[in-house]
């Protein structure tokens, strides 16, 4: 299986896509079950302490010809020890697992196999695989069945990281390194949204984890460090002169080429991947066109200007940017 079908498994429908009702991880799961624990104590007190008040208001309302005030009651003193001891003991059954689950969530010192800085931007995810020399970006490759090393920041404000079926949120606060880690259980696709409001576009902020085989990781790895340079259509050539020429290469970098933007995504190996900008569009020639016309017009808030292109290095460019595999 090809990265090309991975852009496809990427566009699948899922049912539940973004529940943290429906695990999918590790994470998620233990998370799902302090959950399922809290709610059923929850219920427990919520269905006692509405029997006694109903048995109470019934039993002892005011009937015709019962005028005598309620005998009022000082003390009692095993009704007071019994009201501190339940409480306490029920806090200690929801604390145990939480305080245990907080130290099997945090990811070791050493990070392991496969270990992602996620850098929040207005309006999309920065993801470098530091140690692979990898940069990507919105689209969150990971090997399935393997526990992922995240090291959360954000470049402006806060953001946060939120991939429902696979893990709790994880705020992006700049100049601070959150941690994390995230388990897919098996192949697929797991949406995600940026959580913390951050402006204009944060609706359209989508993160999207796409977990493939190891092989197929290894692939796509190698994929993004030797990406195909040199484009074959003559389109896409004439589309990668334009990308130096109307400025695309001032905010965007494009491994293998002269191209070193920092202000925007990545987009090596954009032809494989299955939307653009950060989950709003899918990655289809039409939609990378209309993107291409006028970003803020399809994303609020865009820090991608309008280059106010004509037509033809509209499809120049879209030509050299679906190349980009
Ligand atoms: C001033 C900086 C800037 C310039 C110039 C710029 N871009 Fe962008 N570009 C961005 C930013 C920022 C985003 C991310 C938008 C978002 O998702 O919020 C983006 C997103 C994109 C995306 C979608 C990437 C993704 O991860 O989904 C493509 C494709 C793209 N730009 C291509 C181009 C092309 C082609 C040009 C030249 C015509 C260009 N850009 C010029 C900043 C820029
Ligand atoms: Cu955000």
């Amino acid at each position: 299986m090809g990265p090309s079908v991975i852009a496809g498994m990427a566009g699948a429908p899922l049912r539940y896509p973004q529940s943290a009702l429906a695990p999918a991880g590790p994470v998620a799961r233990s998370e799902f079950q302090l959950i399922q624990l809290s709610l059923v104590i929850m219920l427990g007190v919520f269905v006692a302490v509405t029997a006694a008040f109903a048995y109470t208001a019934v039993r002892y309302r005011s009937r015709p010809g019962n005028l005598a005030p309620a005998s009022a009651v000082d003390e009692n003193r095993r009704l007071e020890i019994g009201w501190t001891l339940v409480p306490l003991i029920l806090l200690v059954v929801m604390a145990v697992p939480t305080v245990k689950d907080s130290y099997a969530l945090t990811p070791p010192d050493t990070p392991r196999v496969v270990d992602v800085r996620v850098i929040g931007h207005q309006f999309w995810w920065e993801l470098q695989y530091t140690r692979l020399g990898v940069t990507t970006a919105n689209e969150l490759v990971i090997p399935y069945g393997r526990k992922i090393d995240l090291s959360l920041t954000s470049a402006d404000v806060i953001h946060s990281f939120w991939v429902p079926r696979l893990a709790g949120k994880t705020d992006l606060n700049p100049g601070q390194l959150n941690t994390a880690w995230i388990q897919a259980d098996r192949p697929g696709v797991y949406e995600g949204q940026c959580a913390e409001y951050c402006g204009l576009g944060h609706a359209n902020m989508h993160i999207r984890v796409v977990a493939v085989t190891d092989r197929e990781f290894a692939r796509w790895v190698d994929g993004m460090r030797h990406p195909r340079v040199t484009p074959a259509s003559a389109l896409a050539k004439r589309g990668m002169a334009l990308f130096g020429q109307v400025g695309c290469s001032s905010c965007h970098t494009v491994a293998g080429t002269r191209f070193h933007g920092q202000l925007g995504p990545e987009l090596t190996g954009m032809g494989n991947r299955a939307t653009i900008a950060a989950g709003t569009l899918t990655n289809t020639p039409a939609h990378l066109r209309r993107w291409l016309a006028n970003p803020p017009a399809i994303l609020p808030g865009s820090t991608m200007p309008d280059l106010h292109l004509t037509g033809s290095q509209i499809s120049a460019l879209t030509a050299y940017v679906e190349s980009l595999r």
